[in-house]
């Protein structure tokens, strides 16, 4: 093969690997309406790693809330407890599962109350610095699940 040719297979192959590492999504995502008065909200679904190596979320962020943070339920002398994960490690080989009564995304210091029907974008920032945007659908309070769509 000519050295030219090479080259640029290489830099080919460098670039797609480059576009695919790291590939961090949010699948399902979704929340429930939050009751009146209630400034905070969880979110749920599958949070996925698609590239090759793990991923360390160091920042999650929302418009119009003061944080974002992973918790995760734990059950602590027969009550429910909510307990702080950081960092955020996603390895590629494992799915993030957040559910009710588990692991979720925890929302604090809304401004307003989301409605069921909005779509939410958490910016997360990564230790390397890439940022993914994930979509939220906001479902009324009595919801149990996302909508399959
Ligand atoms: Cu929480």
């Amino acid at each position: 093969m000519p050295f030219r040719t090479w080259v640029v297979g290489v830099l080919l192959l460098a670039g797609v690997s480059l576009g695919v590492a790291a590939d961090v999504r949010l699948l399902e995502g979704w929340t429930r309406s939050p009751p009146p008065g209630v400034n905070r909200l969880a979110i749920y679904g599958r949070l996925v790693n698609d590239g090759a190596a793990t991923v360390i979320l160091s920042e999650l962020e929302l418009a119009g809330a003061t944080h974002v943070m992973l918790h995760e339920t734990v059950m602590d002398a027969g009550s429910m407890r909510m307990r702080h994960i950081d960092p955020i490690e996603l390895s590629p080989a494992k799915t993030l599962v957040m559910a009710p009564q588990g692991r979720h995304l925890m929302v604090m210091g809304l401004e307003r109350q989301p409605q069921a029907g909005e779509t939410l974008r958490v910016k997360a920032t990564t230790r390397r610095d890439e940022t993914y945007i994930f979509s939220v659908q906001v479902l009324p309070i009595t919801a149990l699940g996302p909508i399959a769509n």
